[in-house]
C-alpha cells in the first residue's frame, strides 16, 4: 500500500488499544494509559499538595514510613501508632481531606473500565511520594470495607520494580517494571494479594525529577 493509500484510510482506523500485560487472573498493567492525562493531572496534585502537604508517616509498630502520604476523596488512608485507618479529616491540619479532582476520578474509573471493572466509584485516592532510596514493603491493602472494587494504582515519574506476590506473605512474587504513566488494576480473584515496591534507583525523570508518585484509588466505605 502506497503511503497515499494510508494515509486515505488513517482517519478510519480504529485507536491503537493501549498495551496491555496481564500480571493475574483480574490484574493488568495498562503501559502509559495515564499520559494523555498528564498536565490536567499534575495541576490538580498540586492545588492538592498545597492543602494536605506531603508528610512521612509511622506504622503502628513504630517504623517512619520511607514513603511520603497525602490524600484525597472523602475518605484518606492514615497510620500511626493505634493503626491503620481511613479518616474524612487530615490529622496534620484537621481539615477535611482535599476533594477527589474530576480528572482524577475519570482516570481511575476509564483504567479501571479498561481492566473490566465497569462501574467503579473511587472515594479516596492515596498519594504515595518516594524518592530514591524509599520503598513499600509487602503487604495486602485490607482495611477497606469491602473488597468488591478493584484497586487503581497510577504511576508517574521514576520507574519502579512492583513485586507482585501471592495470597500468602512468604509466597514468591513476580518483579514487574512500572514506568511513568503505567496503571496498574487489580481486583476480584486478586483483590488480596501481597505487593510491593523494591527500593526506588537513583535517576532523574525529565517531567518529575527526582521522585516517584503514585496514587492508589479505591473505595473505602
Ligand atoms: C505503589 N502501591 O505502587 C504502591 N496497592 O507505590 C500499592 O501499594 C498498591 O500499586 C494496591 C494495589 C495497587 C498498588
Ligand atoms: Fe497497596
Amino acid at each position: 500500500m502506497s503511503p497515499i493509500t494510508l494515509d486515505l484510510f488513517a482517519d478510519t482506523e480504529p485507536e491503537q488499544p493501549p498495551k496491555r500485560l496481564q500480571i493475574g487472573e483480574q490484574s493488568c498493567v495498562l503501559r502509559g494509559f495515564a499520559l494523555p492525562w498528564l498536565d490536567p493531572l499534575l495541576i490538580a496534585l498540586e492545588a492538592i499538595l498545597a492543602a494536605a502537604p506531603f508528610r512521612q508517616m509511622v506504622t503502628p509498630g513504630g517504623f517512619t514510613m520511607s514513603v511520603a502520604l497525602s490524600s484525597c476523596g472523602t475518605w484518606g488512608w492514615t497510620t500511626d501508632r493505634s493503626g491503620y485507618q481511613y479518616t474524612r479529616d487530615d490529622p496534620q491540619t484537621g481539615n477535611p481531606w482535599p476533594e477527589m479532582p474530576e480528572v482524577f476520578f475519570e482516570l481511575a474509573q476509564a483504567a479501571a473500565r479498561e481492566a473490566g471493572f465497569a462501574a467503579f466509584v473511587p472515594d479516596s485516592c492515596l498519594i504515595n511520594r518516594y524518592v530514591p532510596g524509599a520503598k513499600m514493603s509487602l503487604h495486602q491493602d485490607k482495611d477497606e470495607n469491602s473488597y468488591a472494587a478493584p484497586i487503581v494504582s497510577v504511576s508517574l515519574g521514576l520507574p519502579a520494580t512492583f513485586l507482585f506476590g501471592g495470597f500468602e506473605r512468604g509466597d514468591k512474587s513476580q518483579r514487574v517494571p512500572l514506568f511513568h504513566g503505567d496503571i496498574v488494576v487489580w481486583g476480584g480473584v486478586d483483590r488480596l494479594r501481597y505487593h510491593g515496591v523494591l527500593p526506588i534507583k537513583d535517576g532523574h525523570h525529565p517531567r518529575l525529577g527526582e521522585q516517584r508518585i503514585n496514587f492508589t484509588f479505591r473505595t473505602a466505605r
